[in-house]
């Protein structure tokens, strides 16, 4: 006996593999009020911790969320008398310094979460902690800077020292913190993707822009047409928030 594909098996199916593209661009997704969390830890060696004095709505299944340092300092001591603060952002590795991802909702989820060691090994260490960046249940942002170790740096502390070995004896890190909440597949903007959405999309379905009954807002990656793709987006997150 042969099996027949039915038809909505089939259209999931190719709904699947345009999902993906719909993913790389949702340019019209709906979006709740972004949140940018400005930091500014200093730690003497001790763990430090943040939380923002803002949350975000977490109510969403999908989050932008980006992190930035945008000052690394750091005062040393040498002989007793402390020098500094001396501005290292430029050490920074470009590959640390920022970052931008999507994150599954609803919160916690992790923006940042690394040992970090500067220099690597085997040089002996400046600077070593556990940076974790998160979001946390409530939609808050939440820094926590913990196991921190100061170490050694090699400073030019100018006439008369010259550059000598001085003991690092607090570092200052600052930047931002940025959530933007994302409602995938919810065209009427009830935060949720329901049978409210999926008629709505529907009744756009095979429009485009100029058509009477084209509709943006179901229009997910702003093609200009309401079309597999979009439906494919709504599927895929059906019953979200429901
Ligand atoms: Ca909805
Ligand atoms: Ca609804
Ligand atoms: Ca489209």
């Amino acid at each position: 006996m042969v099996s027949r594909p039915n038809d909505r098996g089939m259209l999931l199916a190719t709904a699947g593999v345009v999902f993906v593209a719909a993913l790389v661009a949702m340019a019209s997704v709906a979006k709740g009020q972004t949140q940018t969390w400005p930091y500014d830890l200093t730690t003497a060696g001790e763990d430090v911790f943040y939380t923002s004095p803002t949350s975000v709505a977490n109510d969403a299944w999908l989050y932008d969320g980006t992190y930035e340092i945008t000052l690394l300092e750091v005062t040393v001591s040498y002989q007793g008398i402390t020098f500094g603060p001396f501005d290292v952002t430029d050490q920074i590795d470009p590959n640390d310094q920022s970052g931008e991802d999507t994150y599954d909702g609803a919160p916690p989820f992790t923006i940042y979460d690394d040992h970090v060691r500067y220099p690597d090994e085997p040089d002996p260490v400046t600077f070593e902690a556990d940076v974790v960046m998160y979001v946390d249940a409530d939609g808050y942002g939440q820094i926590a800077i913990t196991n921190v170790v100061l170490g050694t740096a090699v400073v030019d502390l100018g006439w008369p020292f010259g550059e000598v070995e001085t003991q690092v004896e607090s570092v200052r890190i600052a930047g931002t913190i940025t959530a933007t909440p994302l409602y995938p597949g919810d065209v009427d903007g009830d935060h949720d993707v329901d049978l409210s959405d999926l008629s709505a999309l529907l009744a756009a379905y095979n429009t485009c822009d100029g058509d009477p009954l084209y509709d943006p807002a179901a229009d997910f990656d702003a093609s200009g047409c309401v079309d597999l793709a979009d439906l494919a987006q709504l599927l895929a997150y059906y019953g979200e928030g429901t």
